[in-house]
């Protein structure tokens, strides 16, 4: 810096010092910003760190950490206000009818395993936004009015909620008075004739959305099917890093009977005698970040099986369980969660909260 007045070399050295300090700022909380130098290649996608390229990456990585430590994320620690009244939790008392923890020791949610006092009173305090998927394909968008009304008399009430609906006919799509901090956003979606493709794509659909739109907009994301209702309270206590829901017409079936992938040529392949559960392709979610890597995980797979002339038994819902039986979920929802109207009562659902309604899908499907 020839010419430079040591004040000027002092001041240019402040300025660029503080630039290069609102850059990384900008760049780890700025979740807006974070996509696009995941596209650009400076940050890693799959370990969301810088690319382990030498002295820049491990000066970025120092930075990371030392600002990391002062931002916790709102979504990790469970944080109670004083002075609230609500029932003593036992260790000795409780539902012994069904299991509530699975044994890689991730909770299953059933009716008197949490106490929405509790939960609530932390959850309200952290200003969350649950992203919600809902796809409604060709005669689909019937199922939409009630699926909206139910949702906004159950389904995370008290909580702002987006609703993001794929559509191909977005004129069809039901005006729904919401509550407050709710909103209903469409995305137009190209029609398919094969409801097997309908289905399968919302895990490349989900992937994209959380990576060029919520990101940044929302905490947790969960995927629902449409031809369904609300009937109780779906709130706060599903939220988890990554969720998945046993599915209601298997929860008591022998492993060698789950309608898992056999066949061995699919990616979604689970050999006999492994497996967990049955999980259901209508209720899934967790944070952002996790469902992005499943939903990617599932369209890799679906995509390569495609390119190999083959498609899985039960198409996305497959590649869910192959990816659920080796990536644990941390947090299991019960049949409560994910009831089907042609079941009808069982001891061990106490209530239902969610359930797919009966329907001629000849009525329905396009093929
Ligand atoms: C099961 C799963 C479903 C999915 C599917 C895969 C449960 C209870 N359901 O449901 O999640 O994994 O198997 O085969 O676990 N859709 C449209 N338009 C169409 C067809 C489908 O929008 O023409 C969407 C809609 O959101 C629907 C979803 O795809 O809710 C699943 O389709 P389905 O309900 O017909 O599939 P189903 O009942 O076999």
């Amino acid at each position: 810096m020839q010419g430079c007045t040591p004040n000027m070399k002092l001041y240019s050295l402040c300025l660029t010092g503080a630039l290069i300090l609102l850059i990384v700022y900008a760049c780890f909380y700025s979740e807006s910003i974070r996509p696009v130098l995941h596209d650009i290649g400076i940050i890693d996608r799959k370990s969301d760190r810088f690319h382990d390229n030498g002295a820049n990456s491990t000066c970025g990585l120092l930075l990371l950490r030392t600002l990391s430590s002062h931002h916790p994320s709102k979504t990790r620690n469970k944080i109670l206000p004083q002075g609230l009244l609500y029932k003593k939790p036992s260790v000795v008392s409780g539902r012994t009818d069904v299991v509530s923890v699975a044994p890689w020791m991730a909770p299953i949610v059933w009716e008197g395993g949490f106490d929405s006092v509790v939960l609530d009173s932390i959850y309200e305090q952290m200003n969350i936004t649950v992203a919600t998927t809902v796809f409604a394909l060709g005669k689909y968008v019937a199922f939409l009015k009630d699926f909206l009304e139910t949702a906004e008399k159950h389904y995370m009430v008290g909580y702002k909620v987006d609703y993001y609906i794929f559509t191909d006919r977005p004129g069809d799509i039901p005006n729904v008075t919401l509550a407050e901090g709710r909103r209903v956003r469409v995305l137009k979606v190209p029609s398919s004739n094969r409801w097997q493709e309908i289905s399968a794509r919302r895990m490349e659909m989900i992937q994209l959305l959380i990576e060029n739109t919520i990101r940044g907009q929302a905490d947790y994301i969960f995927c629902l099917d449409v031809d369904s209702k609300f009937h109780a309270h779906f709130g706060v206590e599903v939220l988890g890093r990554l969720v998945a829901t046993i599915h209601p017409g298997y929860y008591a079936t022998d492993r060698g009977s789950l309608p898992y992938e056999r066949r061995p040529e699919s990616r979604a392949y689970i050999p006999w005698g492994e497996g967990d559960f049955y999980y259901g392709g209508a209720v899934f979610g967790g944070l952002l970040e996790d469902v992005r890597a499943m939903t990617e995980t599932c369209r890799r797979n679906f995509e390569a099986d495609t390119a190999n002339g083959i498609e899985a038994a039960w198409q996305e819902e497959s590649h869910l369980n192959r990816y659920f039986t080796y990536n644990k979920p941390s947090k299991l929802l019960s049949p409560e969660y994910l009831w089907q109207d042609i079941h009808g009562w069982s001891k061990d659902v106490k209530i239902i909260r969610f359930s797919g309604v009966a329907k001629n899908y000849a009525d329905f499907r396009p093929n």
